[in-house]
């Protein structure tokens, strides 16, 4: 159903008329350096803090959903980055959200959270402000997630490659240029959530080839409490993707300070 979601935007919107409207668009902000710089500083694994208003698993996460306004809580307490659901269908989002984010002067750079399987929809996120792109290994083929790393390039979008198991990681270690691998530790089929994943998938040698290539880790999902972060900082993980235990606090900003 994606596919006929991103048929349907393309007929809108043709990719010339886009690369076109891109060209007068400010240029993508160092999503890769703010999280380094964040982790350098700190000694902390940087946060990329999710503004996301549903989830498949959860449903409506919170009632009084205000984009624009849970980002700039995240900004000002600290987030070096955040990440915005632009998918509608399974998680409320839009890329009208990623758009107001921008245009309220949030200086953040952004993760476009979409699932990625049309390069257009790269260019449409660059369009509406993203500065990072997350490509999922479980929906692509490795020649796409090879060309689209490319033209994130070009657009100077920083990548993050989602993976889940074993497999895809082996697969990922493979592919040349890759700064960011996020190790997702839930199950896209079951929505169970297991945070030893981001551990299991580091342990000997893949871990090892990890950071023989410099590859940075960013661990996602089911990160709740400081010994969550801390359990997956030893693990070997430089970044955290951190959305639900956020967003359904009184105060998504105070919860990152906190
Ligand atoms: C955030 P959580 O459990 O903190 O809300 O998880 C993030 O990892 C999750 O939203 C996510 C996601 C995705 C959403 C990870 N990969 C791919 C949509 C598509």
């Amino acid at each position: 159903d994606k596919e006929v979601e991103v048929a349907q935007y393309k007929e809108a919107i043709p990719l010339e008329t886009l690369k076109k409207n891109m060209e007068n668009a400010p240029p993508a902000r160092d999503f890769f350096g703010a999280l380094r710089e964040s982790y350098l500083r700190t000694g902390l694994p940087a946060l990329i803090a999710e503004v996301k208003k549903a989830s498949p698993s959860k449903g409506v996460l919170r009632e009084d959903f205000d984009p624009v306004e849970i980002a700039k809580a995240y900004e000002k307490n600290g987030a070096a980055c955040l990440s915005i659901l632009t998918d509608k269908k399974y998680f409320q989002g839009g890329f009208e959200n990623l758009e107001a984010v921008r245009k309220a002067g949030v200086q953040c750079p952004l993760l476009c959270k979409e699932f990625v399987i049309d390069s257009w929809q790269i260019y449409y996120a660059r369009s509406k402000g993203a500065d990072a792109i997350l490509l999922i290994a479980a929906v692509l083929p490795d020649v796409d997630i090879k060309y689209m790393t490319l033209i994130c390039r070009e657009l100077g979008l920083t990548v993050i490659v989602e993976v889940h198991n074993e497999r895809e990681l082996d697969r990922v270690l493979k592919i040349d240029g890759i700064q960011l691998i996020g190790i997702n530790n839930r199950n896209l089929e079951t929505f169970e959530v297991d945070i030893s994943n981001t551990k299991k998938l580091l342990e000997g040698e893949r871990g090892q080839l990890v950071r023989q290539k410099g590859i940075k880790v960013v661990g996602e999902s089911g990160l709740f409490t400081p010994l969550d972060i801390s359990y997956v900082h030893d693990a070997g993980v430089r970044v955290v993707l951190v959305g639900e235990s956020l967003i359904k606090q009184a105060d998504p900003g105070k919860a990152i300070a906190g």
